[in-house]
């Protein structure tokens, strides 16, 4: 049997979108669109897992349905919506949430880092997040997921609950297996100010990342900030592995100029990290400015952005509802 290639992922209404997002997830989902059939989803009930403020998280729906059309999704091409408005996805979350083991949930280290010394206090929705995550993949029986790499693990869990379903329901190749699609070189880019943390939404410091909404001015700025190393640039990757900040801005210049890290590298070996940090800026600026205009641009116009959600929600409950029918018959839900 062939199997019919479905693009799915997804993006948090939590905040501004940064370069992390952009580089490992969203940039992959535009070229993907040239290729598969992709279904583009605003995941603000993976968002409300930690509280939100019910005015913002509406405002961050919108500005990320804002930035996926400003990085390039097209809406005839794709389909861009938001989760909630699509109820498959809470109720083949529920469904899976009985499907699904404690014992895998507990090995989620994405929790562990986000709920910290706090795992008492933490919302039953932030440690069932990665159910949640299955469903909104399986709901369309999606065969790809790009990704950054911090997801890993939930796809490989996502994979577990597809064939634990095949199994307990005799429905051998019901699930398809999805696959993960994480960009080589850029699937973890790091904090500016820590090297070994992600660039994150959360993180307390804006220094710590590039919006995509930033100015020329606050790019400059903020690697002209960034933690690198005080001596010169090497001229190979095995020196640059113990400076993860220096490496994290070499590998950011390297993918946005689209030449290898070794070609970065001969080009700068025995210069200081001010000089690669003025061409990255510019590299930055050209790159991620025509986007935040974008964004802005689009933002003026929340009916329109409205409207998008609206004809992707009716397009994306049509499959939803198809598979939900096979998925109610199989467990035995009438
Ligand atoms: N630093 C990163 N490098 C590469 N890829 C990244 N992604 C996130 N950060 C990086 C990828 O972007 C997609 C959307 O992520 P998300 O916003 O849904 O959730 P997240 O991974 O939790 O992102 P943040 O920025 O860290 O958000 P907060 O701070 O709200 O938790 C995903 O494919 C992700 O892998």
């Amino acid at each position: 049997m062939i199997k019919k290639k479905l693009v799915f992922s997804g993006v948090q209404p939590t905040g501004n979108l940064h370069l992390g997002n952009y580089l490992g997830a969203i940039k992959n989902f535009v070229a993907l669109q040239k290729e598969m059939k992709c279904i583009y989803c605003v995941v603000d009930l993976h968002a409300i897992t930690v509280f939100q403020k019910p005015h913002q998280l509406q405002e961050n729906v919108l500005e990320t349905v804002a930035s996926f059309l400003a990085t390039g999704l097209d809406p005839n091409k794709s389909i861009l919506f938001n989760q909630s408005s699509v109820s498959g996805h809470a109720e083949l979350a529920w469904i899976l949430n009985c499907v699904s083991r404690i014992g895998w949930l507990n090995r989620m280290t994405q929790f562990k880092d986000k709920a910290g010394s706090e795992k008492e206090k933490a919302s039953v929705g932030l440690y069932i997040y990665p159910n949640l995550m299955a469903a909104d993949i399986l709901l369309y029986k999606a065969t790809h997921v790009p990704v950054g790499a911090d997801q890993k693990q939930h796809l490989e869990l996502s994979r577990d609950i597809a064939q634990k379903f095949n199994n307990d329901f005799n429905c051998k190749n019901f699930f398809p297996m999805p696959e993960p699609l994480i960009p080589k070189n850029v699937s973890r880019i790091m904090s500016l100010r820590d090297g070994t943390k992600k660039m994150s939404k959360s993180e307390d410091s804006d220094y710590s990342r590039i919006n995509l909404k930033d100015s020329a001015d606050e790019i400059i700025k903020k690697i002209k900030k960034a933690k690198s190393d005080s001596e010169q640039i090497p001229d190979n990757l095995k020196s640059l592995e113990k400076k993860p900040e220096a490496l994290n801005l070499i590998n950011i210049y390297s993918e946005i100029t689209k030449n290898s890290l070794d070609k970065v590298l001969n080009e700068m070996s025995g210069k200081e990290y001010s000089f690669l940090k003025t061409k990255l800026s510019e590299v930055l600026i050209n790159e991620v400015t025509p986007i935040g205009k974008e964004i802005k641009k689009l933002l003026g116009d929340k009916v329109y952005l409205g409207q998008i959600l609206k004809k992707g929600r009716e397009k994306a409950n049509i499959i939803a509802e198809e598979n939900l029918k096979n998925i109610r018959e199989k467990v035995g839900l009438i």
